[in-house]
């Protein structure tokens, strides 16, 4: 067809503008992927123009559709469109400082740097999974507040790496049993990755792959605009979540490189930026938006703006907005503060010898019956991980009301679809799985870190503790891994009154993720004086001071406190004075002033004490220091014996504590 609609005409300009800005980007950086903003620039434009429900003058409206770039090293194609709708933060500076240092244009799109970017992509896979999330969050936030606040749709740009990573398969099994129609994902069928064509990798049928799962499937030419158009509207039509395969090529407009992975992932080079501008007939100078293009992508600004005022007068008129703005809100702290105040009070004095996954169900029936909006969740171990509260109900593909998610046995795909129901914003979530398995859902934690988001995993069976289920089962360097993660709270109780606490920290959290690490094994209740006081926030405390000066102190965290507190227990009865400090997270003790921490490490040798590796403890330690734990994994036993074969006993602690204490003692 020779003859195109004005539409199509306009339109070619506006994506031919993503694809100069992308590979003009690009070759200023020095660096860079120009091959997908170019390919999928046809594919944005069509939805940009047609269907996407955005405001840049509001960037977190609450009702505005979801895109995400899930082939996130395609930056450019989202600093592109953003910088052409007229977002505030998006100016021809930040072009020019792609990928510099203190820009806003990152490598890859990372949120909270610039507006526009709902999830921080990159790692491929998680874009597409946090996805899912998201359009899991609005059906949820749909379910509770109904058309007039909650009504839009989830847009992913997913390539072919994408799709290959393993945790696609989780988010899209999900994604297709839930129902999630209001998620549509563009696949990038350009049939090239870094190596070459797809074909040395991979022989899957992607549509019939979806189409197992429970989608809707389509396939169209990605540069065919009223085909991509039609296909929209008929995902939109379709009940089941959509995958749009779009026929691409790499690095289109650029005439001698395009098609091919040289466009993949470095700059075009000056020869073929000045030959693709000469193809596409495209005059304006690095940077420079002829006014006409512009005017078309602030038409899209304009058209969300009159959508996001709509929604506001429909809001003043809902009776619900007031509940709708408080979920969207920072929880209660003070109704939760009080409500856990009580609830140690009463441990203090019941003084329960439960396991702290026990204890965290305790406390998680109080966050529950305080927080209108937690939504909870399990990989398939609700009830190792005691997860489920008594009034919670599951989430199913025919009723969103629900607040209990069965993740399936799908661990990085639960920790990344938390991350996206985090992102969408409305509910506090937490999800559950054994420590050991932290480790498949990795990736996704280490982005709720990156990003911020105040996710709450709740790892259970988190030491040789657990017993029989053996090594396979039993962290051992998994609490050392996760502590490697910046910007996240690693936090093992000791007890009931601890794992309260714990709760109290994870649903207090704002900007930093929260990694509860909990017992199979029954534990005594160790603090049985009642304060309101959180001492788990300050990461670790003096739990047992012993009269006079201080010998050597004990330092352990999680089921080891009790060992500790036996120790010192022995060494006092041979006058020797031990203090025991209970350390359930080193992130928050670190955070403390230096009188503090010092108050609390004391002057006199240490001893740490703890199931696992000794990885990370030596700061605490000092020169002089000993460890208590583990060195290699663990065994197929009942746990005491476990304790026992490796040395993690009180007698152990306390011969430990005896060699380096200057105590002369006489036996
Ligand atoms: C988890 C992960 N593994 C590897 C990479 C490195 N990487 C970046 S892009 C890419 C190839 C992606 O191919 P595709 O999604 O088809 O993108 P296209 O080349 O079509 O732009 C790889 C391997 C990554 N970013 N994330
Ligand atoms: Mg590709």
């Amino acid at each position: 067809m020779n003859v195109q609609s004005p539409v199509m005409a306009d339109e070619m300009l506006m994506a031919n503008a993503i694809r100069v800005l992308a590979m003009d980007a690009v070759q200023a950086a020095g660096s860079g992927h120009p091959g997908a903003p170019m390919g999928l620039a046809d594919v944005a434009t069509v939805l940009f123009n047609r269907f996407i429900t955005i405001d840049p003058a509001d960037h977190a409206w609450p009702d505005r559709d979801r895109f995400v770039m899930s082939a996130g090293h395609g930056s450019m194609l989202v600093y592109a469109i953003n910088h052409l709708l007229g977002y505030d933060d998006m100016d021809t500076g930040q072009l020019r400082a792609f990928r510099q240092l203190g820009s806003r244009t990152a490598g890859h799109p990372e949120y909270g740097h610039a507006k526009g970017v709902e999830v921080t992509t990159g790692p491929l896979g998680q874009g597409i999974s946090a996805a899912v999330g998201m359009a899991l969050a609005e059906r949820m936030m749909n379910a509770r507040f109904g058309d007039g606040l909650v009504d839009h749709w989830t847009y992913v740009l997913a390539g072919d790496g994408c799709l290959m990573e393993g945790i696609s398969h989780e988010a899209i099994d999900f994604a297709g049993h839930l129902g999630l129609g209001r998620l549509i994902v563009f696949w990038d069928d350009n049939s090239i990755t870094i190596d070459g064509p797809t074909g040395l990798s991979t022989s899957t049928d992607q549509g019939r792959r979806f189409e197992a799962a429970g989608w809707h499937v389509q396939a169209v030419d990605g540069h065919d605009n009223q085909a991509i158009a039609a296909a929209v509207e008929a995902a939109r039509a379709d009940r089941r979540p959509s995958m749009i395969a779009c026929r691409t090529v790499i690095g289109k407009g650029a005439p001698n490189k395009a098609g091919s992975h040289k466009v993949h992932g470095a700059p075009l080079g000056q020869d073929e930026v000045a030959a693709t501008r000469a193809a596409l007939g495209w005059n304006a100078a690095p940077f420079e938006v002829p006014d006409q293009v512009r005017d078309g992508w602030r038409q899209i600004a304009a058209r969300g703006s009159r959508a996001r005022a709509a929604w506001r007068a429909a809001k003043a008129a809902d009776p619900r907005a007031g509940a709708f703005d408080a979920a969207l809100a920072p929880p209660d702290a003070a109704a939760l503060g009080a409500a856990m105040a009580g609830h140690k009070r009463r441990l203090a004095a019941d003084a329960p010898g439960v396991a702290t996954r026990k204890a965290s169900e305790m406390a998680l029936e109080v966050v529950n019956s305080v927080l209108p909006n937690s939504v909870g969740g399990s990989a398939d171990l609700t009830g190792s991980n005691n997860t489920l509260t008594s009034a919670m109900r599951p989430v199913t593909r025919d009723d969103y009301s629900g607040d209990y998610i069965h993740y399936g046995v799908r661990e990085h795909g639960m920790a990344a679809v938390m991350n996206g129901i985090a992102l969408h914003g409305g509910f506090f979530t937490y999800g559950g799985t054994f420590l050991v398995f932290s480790d498949y859902a990795r990736p996704a934690i280490r982005l709720s870190a990156l990003m911020g988001l105040p996710v709450t995993y709740v790892m259970t069976h988190d030491s040789i503790g657990l017993g029989e289920d053996g090594p396979t089962h039993q962290p051992v360097e998994t609490i050392a891994a996760l502590r490697a993660i910046p910007n996240l709270n690693v936090i093992r109780p000791a007890d009931a009154v601890e794992t309260a606490e714990a709760w109290e920290i994870a649903t207090a959290a704002q900007t930093t993720p929260n990694v509860l690490c909990l017992s199979r094994q029954n534990l005594p209740t160790l603090r049985r004086a009642h304060g309101d006081a959180n001492l788990t926030a300050r990461g670790a405390y003096v739990l047992v001071e012993p009269e006079g000066k201080r010998d050597v102190t004990f330092i352990a965290t999680g089921s080891e406190v009790e060992i500790a507190v036996a120790a010192a227990g022995l060494l006092g009865a041979q006058g020797i004075a031990a203090a025991v400090v209970s350390a359930p997270c080193f992130e928050l003790f670190e955070e403390q002033d230096e009188a503090y921490r010092r108050s609390v490490l004391g002057r006199a040798p240490r001893v740490g004490i703890e199931a696992a590796i000794r990885q990370g403890w030596d700061k605490w330690l000092g020169e002089k220091g000993r460890f208590v734990g583990m060195t290699g994994f663990g065994a197929s036993a009942p746990a005491p014996e476990l304790y026992r074969h490796f040395g993690i006993t009180a007698e152990a602690a306390a011969e430990a504590a005896r060699q380096i204490c200057d105590v002369r003692f006489f036996a």
